[in-house]
Order: structure tokens, then C-alpha cells, then sequence
């Protein structure tokens, strides 16, 4: 499959997508969000792959942010179709039934850090920088860095960061909880590939079941306490609870089948 804007490769199960705008530092532009949608129901259809891991091209950016050349132009009706493409696919990344980990490596700028704080867990190398300067061009975030930035560093840093639009370094996002981890620039991607290999060990119904339930707590329309009775009950019918607990007893590494 052909992308122009994106680099993508299928090695060990794991499918890394790399922004690839190096001049625009990896800036998202629609068609850019064409090729993501692109790759996404390609990951999602794919046996082969069991788990995706977003980074940027280059030294200097993750992303950052929307292209503003592209979207300077654009109508009230233009901006608030666009916004919500943008919404459901981010969405989807956050609903994406496969682990999906963002390997931030420079700056995650609005649209940027939007799509990092969509995948389902980030770590940063120590130049990252993270921020929503929406504000500094007379916006808000449009991709759900209102919504989604304040369910993970709470409401008053959020607030903070989205009224000033300041830039906040690798250590100040760990410590916030923005990102889980900091590693030098050579050691992110055989970082991000370490803990998706970790991962992919494991029941993929079992890993499904907890973005799923996961995701319910912060879903208004659902009850997560709920949803996990289900899921955790319907695991009692999989064959890979039965593996867990065979190779448990027999003292072995189960070999999970995601049945
Ligand atoms: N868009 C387009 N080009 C960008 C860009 C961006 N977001 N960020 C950087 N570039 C381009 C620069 O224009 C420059 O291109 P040339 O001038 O060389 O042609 C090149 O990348 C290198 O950038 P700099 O020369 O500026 O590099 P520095 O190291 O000096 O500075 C920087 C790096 C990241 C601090 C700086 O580039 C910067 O401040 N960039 C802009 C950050 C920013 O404000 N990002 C946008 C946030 S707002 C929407 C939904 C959502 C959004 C918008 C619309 N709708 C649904 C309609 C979201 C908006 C945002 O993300």
C-alpha cells in the first residue's frame, strides 16, 4: 500500500506508522488524515498485525499540530466538519481493539499531542515537548485536547497548559502523567518496540477487554463498572483463559491464540 505522507512498517507483529513531513515537521494535513484512516483499517483487517506504535520522522517533531498553511483558510462549516473527521479518527485509534503506543520523539504540538493522547499509553524521548498552542492563534484544540488532555493530567494542569499554550518538557509530561516513561532519543524505539513485544505475549482478548473496559470509565454513556462484569465474565468462555490457566498449572509460557 502506498502513502505519501506517512512511512509504515509491518516487522515482528508490530506496525510502525511514522509521520513523515519532515519539512513541515510532520504537521497533520487532510491528506495525511486520509492515509492514518488508510492505515488504520488496514491494521485492523491484518491478522499479522498485533499491535501498532505511532512515531514521527526526524529529530525535531512527533507532530506539530494541524498544517496551519492548510487549514488558514478554512470556513466556520469547513472548520467544524473537519473537526469532527478528526474526532472520529482519533476515536478510533482510542477504541482500536489492538494495543496502540505513540513513541513522542520532539515536539507534539495541538494536533499532535491530540493524536499521541488518543493512543492508548505514550512514552517520550528526552527532547520531546509537549503542548497546546491553540490559544496562541486565536482557537481551541479541535481535535479533543479539551476533553482528553484534562482526563489525564487532571483539570487545573490542563486548564494551564490550554489557557497559556505553553510548551512543557519530557520530564514535566512524566511527571504529570502524560507520558509513562523518558529514554534517550536511540533508546525510544527499541523502548516503545520492548513493551508492545511485552504485550503481544499476552491474551489479545484479554488486552481488547481492557482497552474496552478501560475506555468505559470515561465514556458518560456507559457504566464501566458494567462492562466489566461482561468482559470479565465472557473471558471465562475463551480459550485463552483456559491456555492461562493450563500453562499456569503445568508450570509452562501459555501460547495465547486471541479464541
Ligand atoms: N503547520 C505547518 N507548518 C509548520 C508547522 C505547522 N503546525 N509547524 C512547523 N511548520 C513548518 C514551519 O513553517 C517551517 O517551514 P518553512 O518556514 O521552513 O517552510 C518548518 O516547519 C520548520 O519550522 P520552524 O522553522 O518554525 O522550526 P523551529 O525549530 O524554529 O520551531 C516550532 C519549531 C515547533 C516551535 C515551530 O515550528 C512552531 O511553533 N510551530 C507551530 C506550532 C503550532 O502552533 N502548531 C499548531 C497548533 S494548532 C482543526 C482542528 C485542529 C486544529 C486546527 C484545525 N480543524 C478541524 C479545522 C489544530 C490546530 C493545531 O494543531
Amino acid at each position: 500500500m502506498e502513502y505519501k505522507n506517512l512511512l509504515v512498517e509491518l516487522e515482528n507483529g508490530i506496525l510502525t506508522i511514522t509521520l513523515n513531513r519532515p519539512k513541515q515537521l510532520n504537521a497533520l494535513n487532510i491528506e495525511t488524515f486520509n492515509e492514518i484512516n488508510r492505515v488504520l483499517k488496514f491494521a485492523d483487517e491484518t491478522n499479522e498485525v498485533k499491535a501498532i506504535l505511532f512515531t514521527g520522522s526526524g529529530e525535531k517533531a512527533f507532530i506539530a499540530g494541524a498544517d496551519i498553511k492548510e487549514f488558514s483558510n478554512f470556513s466556520v462549516k469547513q472548520a467544524k466538519q473537519l473537526s469532527k473527521n478528526g474526532h472520529r479518527t482519533f476515536r478510533k485509534i482510542e477504541k482500536f481493539k489492538k494495543p496502540i503506543l505513540a513513541a513522542v520523539n520532539g515536539f507534539a504540538l495541538g494536533g499532535g499531542l491530540e493524536l499521541a493522547m488518543a493512543c492508548h499509553f505514550r512514552i517520550a524521548s528526552d527532547n520531546a515537548k509537549f503542548g497546546q498552542p491553540e490559544v496562541n492563534l486565536g482557537l481551541i484544540p479541535g481535535y479533543a485536547g479539551t476533553q482528553r488532555l484534562p482526563m489525564l493530567i487532571g483539570k487545573g494542569n490542563a486548564m494551564e497548559l490550554l489557557m497559556t499554550g505553553d510548551m512543557i518538557d519530557a520530564q514535566r509530561a512524566k511527571e504529570l502523567g502524560l507520558v509513562n516513561s523518558v529514554t534517550t532519543q536511540e533508546e525510544l524505539i527499541p523502548t516503545a518496540k520492548k513493551i508492545l513485544k511485552k504485550i503481544m505475549s499476552k491474551s489479545p482478548l484479554a488486552i481488547n477487554g481492557i482497552i474496552k473496559t478501560v475506555n468505559a470509565f470515561y465514556n458518560k454513556n456507559k457504566n464501566g463498572f458494567k462492562t466489566e462484569v461482561d468482559v470479565f465474565g465472557e473471558s471465562f468462555g475463551t480459550d485463552d483463559f483456559k491456555e492461562g490457566v493450563s500453562a499456569f498449572m503445568e508450570k509452562r509460557k501459555p501460547e495465547f491464540k486471541g479464541k
